[in-house]
């Protein structure tokens, strides 16, 4: 992979588990989704049997989109940015291994995304998931909602996204935005090795095809759309009111510390 994640593979199950290791916050910035698409790549070429993604940190799964990619940005290197996160999400939504999310703190944005693009989310209490562009100022791409209705539901999905809601673990569990809750990190990796120990006795090929035809159509979705979908974000993070919104909200992050 890269150095900003790390990969584990269990010798005696064949599941990998990958942690996002870019401090403070996993931030996803162009280096970060690099080398989480890399790893989808080996992953897939080494014929990993289970993925676990997951964070070196104890507070935050991942704090979504690196803000300062989207931020004053130059424009080639927010081309190349936001080109790997669709192929990022191309890749993690579609592997052919099943795939869990060990959502070890908050997961707002992005890391909400990346969690959904999982089959299967496991979260410790007293944090927060959700899609909370609006709060931004921004919409969440047409994929990101496909994302959250594949895994919540048009009506849960539409009140969340309009308000720009992040909820509880709790909460999150009430409406089915994740499927588990654990005490500890060791608990969900546990819980997250138990849930693909059970594709031990289903044939893969089945299982393959059947998460193709599940989740095909918002995939193929993308690819014939990549470029309209990377002109919509680069229209969007070159309208003045939209650095308006990135740059307050980048003052208040600052700004809670001090
Ligand atoms: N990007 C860049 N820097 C960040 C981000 C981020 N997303 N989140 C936090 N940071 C920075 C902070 O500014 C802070 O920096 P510094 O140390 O220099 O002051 C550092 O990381 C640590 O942050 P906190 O002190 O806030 O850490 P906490 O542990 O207290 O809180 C949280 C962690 C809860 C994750 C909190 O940082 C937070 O709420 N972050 C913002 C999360 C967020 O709203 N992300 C949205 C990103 S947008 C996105 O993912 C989808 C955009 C789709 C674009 C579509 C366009 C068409």
């Amino acid at each position: 992979a890269g150095k900003l994640v790390n990969v584990a593979v269990n010798d005696k199950t064949g599941v990998a588990t990958v942690t996002m290791q870019r401090a403070p916050v996993n931030s996803l910035n162009l280096d970060l989704l690099n080398d989480l698409s890399t790893t989808l790549t080996q992953l897939e070429n080494n014929k990993c049997r289970g993925m676990i993604l997951t964070s070196f940190s104890n507070s935050v799964f991942s704090a979504g989109l690196d803000i300062m990619e989207m931020y004053r940005p130059d424009a080639d290197r927010a081309r190349s940015f936001w080109t790997t996160l669709q192929e990022t999400w191309i890749k993690l939504y579609g592997t052919s291994f099943p795939t869990v999310a060990a959502i070890n703190g908050h997961a707002p944005a992005g890391g909400c995304l990346l969690a959904m693009s999982c089959e299967y989310r496991i979260m410790l209490n007293n944090f927060t998931i959700g899609l909370n562009e609006t709060q931004l100022g921004i919409v969440a791409p047409t994929w990101f909602i496909a994302t959250m209705k594949n895994t919540i539901g048009f009506r849960q999905t539409e009140l969340a996204l309009t308000q720009g809601k992040l909820f509880t673990t709790n909460d999150a569990m009430k409406i089915g935005l994740v499927d588990e809750l654990a005490d500890s990190k060791e608990d969900a990796l546990a819980k997250a090795e138990s849930f693909l120990s059970k594709f031990a006795r289903i044939p893969p090929m089945a299982r393959i095809l059947t998460k193709q035809s599940v989740r095909g159509k918002d995939i193929q979705d993308l690819i014939q759309n990549q470029e309209r979908d990377l002109n919509v974000f680069m229209d969007t993070i070159t309208n003045d009111q939209v650095q308006k919104s990135l740059q307050m909200y980048v003052e208040a992050l600052k700004k809670k510390k001090a």
